[in-house]
């Protein structure tokens, strides 16, 4: 309901030294007049736009919860475009969360996870991709992850897809143009710049849907499991790599249970790092379930370290690892030399590339910058390049953005068979469709339910 005015606590819970308490609508400053006096005397009503004022915040009995700065932020130059208002008082909890109660006992309503963010969508202020940007910001654990998320909120990403939309609807005129006006048979000519401009369309978009494998990673950073055998070193070269004690190393076989997830930043690139249970055959019910879950963060993985015991041969353990992981992006890490090498790393070389083998041990110290930089180059001279500035992050995109391209696709393939063209025009419509619910021009209610939800409140 667009005509009411939401209100929510803006910033974390918590203590800290400022806290906000926000609303937007038409009865925003009318709220704060009933709510807040101003320590020069000038009426709430008549302050002026964007400028700070002090003063304190007063319960109807006249007493004074908090002093304050508030500032009007009149419609249309705000972040919702409607009239927002803003609370800053002191950070603690029981102020914040008073005056929250206060105004919406004169009034306002709470809003819903993402409802200021979706004003400024509805409002027109921003289109959806736009707005998604907004929590990609909010949640980015990174630099590139953050300049993934300005450049689309600045609306590169739109920018492109409604380049393309536009080329669709030329198309699309076109095509009417001959169907309306059947006299003039359709030209061979115009057939082929169709067909020209489907090409065109069609590979603008699949640069989009290629540019996602980087986006990905940039957004959520570079999954990456440590996958072995039990006892191998896995949670040493966890440990290691975090420069930290964080996983339970002993020498007894299934020490690992669960998964362990942490973070690591290398060059501005996240780095998801996944220590698993060691992988083997057991009848013991939780270590069974660790190995499922070793399974399915295989899976999930953009990266897999597979780590090995170069004092001992290939085991069949081993072998069924290395077959698990056989369709993925893999390292090799042949731990613990320092026991002699028995494995035969010429083999792994020869299966894997020189580039994927990494003699090592962990508890010598021997090796694992190695590892560390293999993993920077791949991150940074790989398939990654990161300074593409529409670069599409956001999972949702990326399947319309496919949907889209097998549209086209269709259309191209039709149009150099000499389908009629009206039928083509269907599929150049669909693609159009779909294009058009990633910056939110064709998009439903119930998916734009679904967007906002994952939103936090007061944004
Ligand atoms: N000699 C030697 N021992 C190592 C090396 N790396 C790890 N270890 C030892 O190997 C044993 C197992 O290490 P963990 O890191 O717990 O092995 P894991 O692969 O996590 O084992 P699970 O969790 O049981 O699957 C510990 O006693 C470590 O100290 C190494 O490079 N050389
Ligand atoms: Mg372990």
């Amino acid at each position: 309901m667009l005509d009411s005015t939401i209100a929510a606590i803006a910033t974390a819970p918590g203590e800290a030294g400022i806290g906000i308490v926000r609303m937007s609508g038409d009865k925003a400053i009318g709220i704060l007049s009933g709510i807040f006096k101003p320590k020069r005397g000038n009426k709430v009503e008549e302050l002026e736009s964007k400028t700070v004022t002090y003063g304190h915040i007063i319960e109807d009995t006249g007493r004074i919860i908090d002093e304050a700065l508030v500032i009007i932020m009149r419609k249309p130059f705000s972040y919702t475009t409607e009239d927002v208002v803003e609370v800053h008082c002191h950070g603690g909890i029981v102020p914040v969360r008073r005056i929250m109660e206060l105004v919406l006992s004169k009034g306002a309503l709470l809003a819903e996870p993402g409802e200021f963010t979706k004003r400024a969508f509805i409002n027109g202020r921003i289109d959806l991709a736009q707005a998604e940007a907004v929590i990609d910001i909010i949640t980015s654990k990174t630099e590139t992850g953050l300049n993934a998320a300005v450049n689309q909120l600045e609306g590169q990403l739109s920018k492109e897809v409604g380049r393309i939309m536009s080329e669709l609807v030329s198309m699309i005129a076109h095509i009417e143009a001959s169907i309306d006006f059947p006299e003039h048979d359709i030209e061979e000519l115009t057939l082929e710049r169709l067909h020209t401009a489907a090409l065109e369309v069609e590979s603008s978009i699949e640069s989009l849907v290629e540019s996602f494998e980087e986006g990905k990673i940039v957004r959520d950073g570079l999954g990456t499991a440590i996958v072995g055998r039990p006892n191998v070193g896995k949670s040493s070269l966890l440990n290691v790599l975090l420069r930290e004690n964080r996983a339970i190393v002993t020498d007894v076989p299934g020490t690992t249970r669960d998964i362990i997830e942490e973070y690591l930043n290398i060059a501005g690139i996240l780095i998801r790092l996944v220590d698993t249970a060691g992988i083997r055959e057991t009848d013991d019910i939780v270590e069974k379930i660790g190995v499922e879950r070793t399974k399915a963060a295989i899976n999930e993985a953009d990266l897999v370290i597979v780590v090995l015991d170069s004092a001992n041969s290939l085991q069949p353990e081993d072998r069924s690892i290395l077959e698990m992981v056989s369709n993925k992006k893999v390292m090799i890490a042949a731990n613990k030399i320092d026991l002699g090498v028995q494995l035969d790393i010429g083999e792994l070389r020869q299966r894997f590339g020189e580039d994927a083998i990494v003699e090592m041990s962990v508890k010598k110290g021997i090796g694992t910058d190695t590892l560390e930089s293999k993993i920077k180059e791949l991150v940074l001279h790989g398939q990654l390049s990161i300074h593409n500035n529409r670069m599409v992050t956001n999972i949702r995109h990326k399947d319309l953005l496919v949907k889209a391209y097998e549209s086209i696709n269709r259309a191209a393939e039709s149009l150099e068979q000499g389908v009629p063209v009206d039928l083509v025009s269907v599929d150049i419509r669909e693609c159009w469709s779909k294009l058009g619910l990633i910056t939110g021009d064709t998009i439903e209610e119930d998916i734009m339910k679904e967007i906002f939800s994952k939103f936090c409140i007061g944004k």
